[in-house]
């Protein structure tokens, strides 16, 4: 079976984040979802609006993801890609070229976002209200 890792906030989920999870989980395969912690967030200058066990368990909800890690910095990810043997690291394309370093130990691909949707706009629209 393929195992994939994607990481990120998923904070305020929505259909741009479902349709990632969706296009990494074909039948059969492992998504493993890095969800940044809330002082992972910090570090990234990320201000959140739901804490992380909210956002962790609103992804251990989702069909598509098999187990939510909690990511707490930059350098995880090349001992997460050993420990869980990981065949594919995948984000979307606003990372493209950033996780190439990664090559040497697995797959890295970057998918194109879904337009029109973000944490930020669904901010901007709810403050419009
Ligand atoms: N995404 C998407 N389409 C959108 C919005 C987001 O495909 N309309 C994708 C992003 O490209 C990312 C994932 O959904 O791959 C999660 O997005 P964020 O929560 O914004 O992730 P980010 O804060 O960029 O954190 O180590 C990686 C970082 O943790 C990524």
């Amino acid at each position: 079976a393929t195992t994939v890792l994607t990481c990120g906030t998923f904070d305020l989920y929505h259909h741009g984040h479902v349709r990632l999870l969706q296009r990494l989980s074909e039948p059969g395969d492992e998504l493993i979802v890095g969800c940044s912690t809330d002082q992972f967030n910090d570090i990234k200058g990320k201000r959140c609006v739901m804490p992380f066990f909210q956002r962790r368990e609103i992804l251990e909800a989702c069909r598509c993801v098999s187990r939510v890690i909690p990511e707490e910095t930059w350098e995880q990810k090349r001992s997460d890609i050993v420990n869980y043997n990981l065949s594919i690291f995948a984000m979307g394309d606003d990372w493209a070229g950033h996780f190439d370093d990664l090559r040497d130990l697995t797959r890295v691909i970057y998918l194109p976002r879904t337009k029109d949707v973000s944490t930020t706009e669904l901010k901007e629209r709810i403050q419009q209200r």
